[in-house]
């Protein structure tokens, strides 16, 4: 199974983040995240075998994460897959990045990205990657729970399922 950690968007900040990719749809073109799908990805662990995907449901149940609050007033993008995302700079998401990819090098993982830029992928496959005439955004995400998220392949996308939460801090 393939699978990542994340946060997900508290409800009104997916209401808006929605909005957002809909204002970029009509700027950038591409296809829209589906709303429910919105999240933010610290660490992608790729194909997990089964028991090992158990294991991992286990260890996030058990494990409180330091709560924080990240700041989103960016937009960017990455040219190859042709994403535009939202996203910020935050030393308190670097340091859970950080500690999670420890813990997660002790279970055996690797594949950690060079580079950590928190982001929240509103589009994909956008034919435009030009983002200065889109509003300034100032948007605030409180965070409190990890979630352990699997993505299934499906002929128009991914869809992803939620299979464990970290305990409320
Ligand atoms: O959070 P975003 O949407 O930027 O692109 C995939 C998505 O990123 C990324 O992991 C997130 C959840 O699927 N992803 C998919 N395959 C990947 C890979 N081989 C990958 N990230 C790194 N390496």
């Amino acid at each position: 199974m393939r699978l990542f950690l994340a946060l997900e968007p508290p409800h009104k900040l997916r209401e808006r983040l929605s909005e957002l990719a809909e204002l970029a749809q009509d700027r950038c073109g591409g296809r829209r995240m589906p709303d429910d799908s919105l999240h933010l990805t610290l660490a992608f662990l790729g194909e997990v075998a089964e028991e090992q995907g158990a294991a991992l449901s286990a260890w996030v149940g058990e494990r409180p994460i330091p709560t924080g609050e990240w700041r989103l007033d960016a937009w960017g993008t990455f040219r190859r897959p042709g994403i535009v995302w939202v996203g910020g700079r935050s030393p308190a998401l670097e340091r859970l990045h950080e500690s999670l990819w420890a813990e997660l090098s002790a279970f055996g993982f690797s594949g950690r990205a060079e580079h950590f830029v928190p982001h929240v992928t509103l589009l994909r496959r956008a034919r435009q990657l030009e983002t200065r005439s889109l509003p300034t955004i100032d948007l605030s995400w409180p965070w409190r729970r990890l979630s352990l998220v699997r993505s299934f392949t499906e002929n128009d996308g991914a869809r992803y399922e939620t299979l464990a939460r970290s305990p409320a801090a």
